[in-house]
């Protein structure tokens, strides 16, 4: 080998060495990144006659991140058809933290989708307080017509007539407010489709 081949041998391993360093670089992390909060929400119903007068959405809430997740900002929508214009009432029956944490409301969509011209939202007051770091809760929710007439929950965007546990579930979607960092849910899950 000539000194000219040696030459640009030599080259050619520096430039590799300068590349394998530069592409490991962007794959570290940053030394000083602010840890990101994480918000894992599974769900299932807990009455799945595929009629019924009460629809039963029952979530598991699991704080996946390194730091505490004010519950105040979380809020959970479970897409539905109403099946005939009525007045809604909303209980939350049972939460780990205590059911009177718990507000819900009824909201209708605007055109109605297919699988849902509803959504109830389910959110936390602030007395509610923190989730930490690897804990869950779980919340117990009943809906009902004023008039106690029935649903039908096969046409049910979010109804998942299969788990009988909490599962993860993409037609429920998940907004946190105030805080970055968090995934921020989309105004509606047909901007996906
Ligand atoms: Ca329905």
């Amino acid at each position: 080998m000539g000194k000219r081949e040696m030459k640009s041998g030599y080259l050619f391993l520096m430039m590799l060495f300068i590349l394998v360093n530069a592409v490991s670089n962007l794959h570290a992390a940053p030394p000083h990144s602010a840890p990101v909060p994480g918000v894992r929400v599974q769900m299932y119903n807990g009455n799945t006659s595929p009629v019924n007068n009460t629809i039963f959405p029952w979530f598991k809430i699991t704080n996946t991140g390194r730091v505490p997740v004010k519950l105040a900002d979380l809020k959970i929508r479970y897409y539905y058809t109403i099946d005939g214009e009525r007045r809604q009432n909303f209980w939350c029956d049972w939460c780990t933290i205590g059911a009177q944490h718990v507000t819900g409301r009824f909201e209708r969509i605007h055109p109605p989708r297919r699988g849902a011209d509803y959504y109830f939202e389910l959110g936390f007051r602030p007395e509610a307080g923190r989730l930490e770091p690897g804990r869950s809760i779980e919340v117990h929710n009943r809906l009902a017509k004023a008039d106690w007439s029935n649903y039908n929950q096969k046409n049910d965007y979010s109804f998942n007539p299969r788990a009988r546990t909490y599962v993860d579930w993409d037609k429920i979607t998940v907004h946190y407010e105030r805080k970055p960092g968090l995934p921020k849910a989309k105004p509606s899950p047909w901007k996906k489709h």
